[in-house]
């Protein structure tokens, strides 16, 4: 009698741990479908200075991915290390390369593409720029805003 109940909560502690992993193995960045994609060029095939588009609009604790690429002649920055401060990443992808970990900059050289899946955590208006000399000048800037 004793021992039945025993197996009883064993079984059910057991029960509960899996469910707990089951639940945070599938976050939601993971589950497909509820992610929204954001295309960025850096530079345009001219050659121009510029962001495109240079404003973003994401919503707090919602999951993003970022897709990056780069279609002019000369390498880029995409520089926004406020707004990654505020985000969490789960990934960079770029080729066949996976990054886990704090993002702060990404570098495109020409026809390079990247994307960064992201969740926006906290609220505001962070600026975007491309750290090569004289870029953000010429204004290869932009800003992203965080809704609520
Ligand atoms: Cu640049």
């Amino acid at each position: 009698m004793l021992t039945s109940r025993f197996f009883r909560y064993l079984l059910a502690f057991f029960l509960s741990m899996f469910i707990g992993w089951a639940i945070l193995s599938v976050s939601p960045v993971l589950a497909a479908g509820t992610m929204t994609e954001i295309h960025v060029s850096m530079g345009t095939v001219s050659g121009e200075l510029k962001f495109v588009p240079n404003h973003l609009e994401l919503i707090t604790g919602k999951p993003y991915r970022l897709v990056l690429d780069n279609p002019s002649p000369i390498k880029h920055y995409f520089t926004a290390k406020d707004f990654a401060d505020v985000s969490w990443t789960q990934k960079v992808e770029a080729g066949n390369v996976e990054i886990k970990g704090a993002i702060h900059e990404l570098e495109l050289k020409p026809g390079a593409k990247a994307q960064w899946v992201l969740v926006p955590m906290k609220p505001g208006t962070y600026e975007l720029y491309c750290s090569i000399a004289g870029h953000a000048k010429a204004g290869m800037t932009g800003e992203i805003v965080i809704l609520p």
